[in-house]
């Protein structure tokens, strides 16, 4: 059955597209478009047509599953013309997200009525397109230059009644979209179409489109598709209409095929695709989260406590220390005024917030809470101690959650009688704006706290991936062969600010030191002096230790791989530091040589990927894609890259083999052993895409 119907309403056809879950515009419902506005064309009775959508949304993009295989006929922006040609008024009505093709087949429409919910926008460039079916010769039309270049440089939806102020829909209704849509087109039905290709483009100033290029290029950093969406807009004010079209027709083939844009989808469905684990589905049972607990007023638990305040629950925050509670309370209380002030929440959000938090330091008052998140000090012995009193007081079915970043999970649980109650929820800092959970399933973790975990991440509006118990869980396990190259790098020659420099852009957010700076050297220097596994190598993370020893922690105390001047964040280089470095490579006896940018991605990026195929062979992540969420989400991997294992895939794995191979033969087998992952997949012309957890 075809997923577009006709049906006639007296002199209205109205057409619904039913093609669940988004009404993306996948062949059938392209070529069920043309057949149904031919149908009502034809049909001497109709005099408008009304197109709208069954189900949660109005048409969400073109089918982006279709752009990985050949094109198929009937194309997209012919249909947009095809509607757009229509002698019969054609009434485009909007309800949940008319997003990418969907508000491209609107603007072929020639009206728009939108429900208030209703949001539009033309997200393409956040996967690595531009709007392919005349989206970017029809909005500026609409909207003007301005304000199209914004809509689809930012990629972020418009909501219904800020359409209407730009002039992207006509009308804007509080209820009932189908009777109001019949309406319309009642009213406008013996009208001639108006159609938004024979409107004008309002003149400006050419200094928008340099001002639109100079941000990109700052902002965007080496993104290929937001200079072509530049250059589309700027053909829609110096071409024909139909000149334009055929112009962006070109350019949208160029970023479908760029392997950003692959980078960039694969993204989008990886981070999808972490919400499904074997075992648990809709039949999954949930356990109630109303209230919350955290355990730990420090920098991490306060950003922990202001996320869950933030998603409307209850919070109890409670630390040992007074002074502790009270740092932690006044952290939340600024960053309720930091949303103030940027105009994210209104006062009435911040009192609310607030009063949904109390502090104690009683374990006795959490008997009833449903959540506990514990955020203590990293160490085994403190959180053991924690997690009995938590076993003692709380009611049968709390959930009891440990921020831990690398300690082991089912050693906490032992402290409990319940360890099927005990989870990991790792966080990553600033715990209210990284979108990373890693939830990290014990031994005995039962089935229902996962999926309960699952959810609380969604709520947070948080992208969970549940990983296995083992050191470092996937992102720190991963973290510690980067990071070891990184410091390898600086005793054989690289400055920390050549391989930051290297690293940044090449893509990442922050260079590995700037990073270590922010988070501070001390807190990976205490997780390694409590590690009982750590490699037989002086050099191992040899300069971020001695730099930890003398106190220089990183931006917190003004030096560490950097020097920062006074409530400043950006480091310089520091010759003391150089120095300091260049007597341990001497004393180590490393011959210190120039090192090449390819050797510094190559050797910090394959740190991650043979990590990655380890970590996927010892089934701590179920997926390839659950690694490169974790890495895009958590550190900053840049997303148009796809994270670090399709990155792998992209460049080839016997390629990536051959480089693990000769830095084997360089640097010796201890760090570069090829994963026999890599090897198997490499030899028999596979990628890490096509791994499968045995289970
Ligand atoms: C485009 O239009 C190009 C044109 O300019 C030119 C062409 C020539 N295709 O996100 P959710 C799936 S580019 C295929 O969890 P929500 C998604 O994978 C496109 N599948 O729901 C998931 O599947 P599953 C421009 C899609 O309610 C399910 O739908 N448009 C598509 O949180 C539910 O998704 C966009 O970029 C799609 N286009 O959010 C919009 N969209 O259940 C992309 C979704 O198997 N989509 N799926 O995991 C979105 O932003 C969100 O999905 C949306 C709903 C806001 C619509």
């Amino acid at each position: 059955m075809s997923p577009v119907s006709l049906l006639q309403d007296g002199e209205v056809a109205v057409i619904t597209i039913d093609n669940p879950p988004v009404n993306a515009l996948s062949q059938p419902v392209r070529a069920g478009l043309v057949r149904c506005i031919a149908d009502a064309e034809q049909d001497g009775q109709v005099r408008s047509i009304v197109l709208m959508c069954a189900g949660r949304t109005f048409i969400a993009g073109a089918d982006i599953r279709e752009f990985d295989r050949p094109p198929m006929e009937p194309h997209l922006p012919d249909i947009v013309s095809r509607i757009e040609a229509c002698m019969k008024p054609v009434v485009a009505a909007l309800h949940g997200t008319a997003f990418g093709g969907g508000l491209e087949v609107a603007m072929g429409c020639h009206y728009r009525i939108a429900v208030e919910t209703a949001q539009v926008g033309l997200p393409e460039v956040k996967l690595g397109l531009l709007p392919g079916a005349s989206g970017t010769q029809r909005l500026p039309r609409l909207a003007g230059v301005q304000k199209a270049l914004e809509i689809m440089l930012s990629g972020d939806p418009l909501p219904a009644p800020e359409a209407l102020a730009s002039g992207i829909v006509d009308r804007v209704v509080q209820t009932d979209l189908a009777t109001a849509a019949i309406a319309l087109a009642l009213e406008v039905s013996g009208r001639p179409p108006r159609r938004v290709r024979d409107l004008p483009v309002a003149a400006v100033d050419p200094s928008v489109f340099e001002q639109a290029r100079s941000n990109v290029a700052e902002r965007a950093r080496g993104l290929f598709s937001p200079a072509k969406i530049i250059r589309c807009v700027e053909m829609a004010t110096d071409l024909s209409f139909d000149a334009g079209c055929e112009a962006e027709r070109q350019l949208f083939l160029e970023c479908k095929a760029s392997p950003q844009s692959a980078g960039l989808r694969h993204a989008f469905f990886a981070e999808r695709e972490t919400g499904k684990v074997p075992g648990i589905d809709g039949d999954t049972p949930l356990r109630p989260v109303n209230s919350v607990a955290v355990i730990g007023a420090g920098t991490m638990g306060a950003g922990i406590a202001y996320a869950c305040l933030s998603a409307r629950l209850p919070v109890r925050i409670m630390d040992n220390s007074r002074e502790g509670l009270e740092q932690g309370v006044a952290t939340i209380r600024e960053l309720f005024d930091a949303g103030v002030k940027r105009g994210k929440l209104s006062d009435a959000d911040r009192t609310a917030g607030l009063a949904r938090l109390s502090t104690g330091n009683d374990y006795e008052s959490l008997a009833d809470t449903d959540l506990v998140i514990e955020a203590a000090f990293e160490n085994i012995a403190v959180k053991k101690e924690i997690f009995s009193a938590l076993d003692r007081v709380c009611k049968p079915g709390s959930i009891l959650a440990t921020n831990t970043s690398t300690l082991d999970i089912d050693a906490i649980a032992s402290a409990t009688n319940r360890a099927a109650d005990v989870i990991g929820l790792h966080f990553f800092s600033p715990a209210h704006v990284m979108r990373l959970l890693e939830i990290v399933r014990g031994r005995a973790t039962a089935t229902d706290v996962i999926a309960t975990s699952l959810q609380f991440a969604k709520r947070l509006r948080k992208i969970g991936v549940v990983v296995g118990n083992g050191f470092g869980f996937v992102g720190n396990r991963m973290l510690y062969s980067y990071g070891r190259e990184n410091q390898l790098l600086l005793l054989e020659g690289a400055a920390p600010e050549v391989i930051d420099r290297v690293l940044y852009d090449w893509g990442m957010a922050m260079g590995p030191n700037a990073v270590g700076d922010l988070a501070g050297l001390d807190v990976g220097y205490r997780i390694r002096r409590e590690r009982s596994n750590l490699p037989d190598d002086p050099r191992y993370y040899r300069v971020a230790d001695l730099l930890a020893g003398m106190g220089r922690f990183g931006q917190k105390t003004g030096k560490g791989m950097y020097l920062y001047e006074k409530g400043s964040r950006s480091g310089v280089p520091d010759p003391e530091v150089q120095a300091l470095i260049e007597n341990e490579s001497k004393k180590l006896g490393i011959v210190r040589r120039s090192i090449d940018a390819a050797e510094i991605i190559d050797r910090c990026i394959y740190g991650l990927v043979t990590e990655g195929a380890r970590i996927l062979q010892d089934g701590i992540a179920l997926r390839p894609g659950d690694i490169d969420v974790i890495w895009i989400n958590g550190y900053g991997f840049p997303r148009h890259r796809g994270g670090p294992m399709h990155y792998a895939d992209a460049v080839g794995l016997d390629r990536v083999y051959a480089r693990v191979c000769e830095f084997r033969d360089r640097f010796g087998a201890q760090y570069w052993q090829p994963p026999p992952l890599l090897e198997q997949l490499a030899r028999d012309g596979g990628t890490f895409s096509q791994f499968v957890a045995s289970g």
